[in-house]
């Protein structure tokens, strides 16, 4: 059985995750907080990989990762700087030293926001992010690009767009992802015999969806869900207005907002030093 070890692992996207992926894979969970759900198994080892000695620890003797850990949301930028840019950072470089060759890195619909919601988008076209956060899911694709090219590494992009047990909103009508096809698509990252960098859509099977996810039905996932199941119920509810960019762009209210509240907190210590 492959251990693979899942950073951030105490998130709403690790949660679902580790829940999918238990008996699977040997899981190694790794985060700063405490697991809110445990699984039998799993053990947490706790690391903030903005520091490198944390992020050579937990990459040590593994078969794969699945780098989630970091800001979520957007954010103040020293926050994204330390967790997203020199904590992908140190995971990869990390991931290299220990010779782990496989890095499944969940990218986000926010490296691609500012595309038109009339717009289909495959996994060719340039990034156009729509926050500090989509710069630094950009990074880390970029970052994935150089470590396969350069040193050989296996990388596995996935933009995910909004994993949750049923979609949210209108939006999330077009990105929605259900934790079984997460664990499909990933399973996929992980197995995959001609992985050397890829980027798909991390996202269900959706009628209304904005994206041409030849990339991932070739590498063979197969969704199994579509948020239309949801949309009648979930367009009943929807009100009228919102702000007309964040309409009419994919990213949504990330057009716009400067902060969206975190649920991942800073280490502490890192939190005074918080910028607007
Ligand atoms: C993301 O990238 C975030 O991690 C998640 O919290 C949601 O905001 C999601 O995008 C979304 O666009 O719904």
């Amino acid at each position: 059985m492959k251990t693979v070890l899942i950073t951030g692992a105490a998130g709403d996207v690790g949660t679902h995750l580790r829940r999918e992926l238990a008996g699977k894979y040997r899981i190694r969970a790794s985060d700063l907080r405490d697991l809110k759900e445990k699984f039998k198994g799993q053990r947490l080892m706790r690391a903030d990989i903005a520091k490198f000695a944390d992020a050579l620890r937990i990459t040590r003797g593994v078969d794969a990762v699945i780098h989630l850990g970091g800001y979520s949301v957007e954010g103040p930028w020293e926050g994204i700087l330390s967790a997203n840019i020199v904590g992908c950072y140190n995971v990869f470089e990390a991931a290299r030293r220990n010779g782990v060759k496989r890095i499944v890195f969940p990218t986000s619909n926010h490296a691609t926001g500012f595309y038109r919601r009339d717009q289909t988008i495959d996994h060719r076209v340039y990034p156009r992010p729509d926050s500090r956060y989509g710069v630094s899911k950009v990074f880390g694709e970029a970052l994935g690009s150089l470590y396969a090219d350069k040193y050989g590494m296996e990388v596995f992009c996935m933009r995910i767009g909004n994993v949750n047990p049923a979609p949210i909103d209108k939006r999330r009508l077009s990105i929605w992802f259900s934790p079984r096809d997460l664990a499909q698509l990933v399973t996929i990252g992980i197995e995959h015999p001609e992985i050397r960098f890829e980027i798909v859509y991390g996202v269900s099977g959706n009628t209304r969806s904005w994206y041409d996810n030849s990339n991932a039905a070739r590498l063979g996932y197969r969704p199994q869900d579509n948020a239309e199941t949801f949309a009648q119920e979930i367009l009943s509810r929807e009100k009228p207005g919102g702000d007309p960019k964040a309409e009419k762009y994919q990213g949504g209210v990330f057009v716009v907002a400067e902060e969206i509240p975190n649920p991942a907190p800073l280490p502490r210590g890192r939190q005074k030093r918080r910028t607007k």
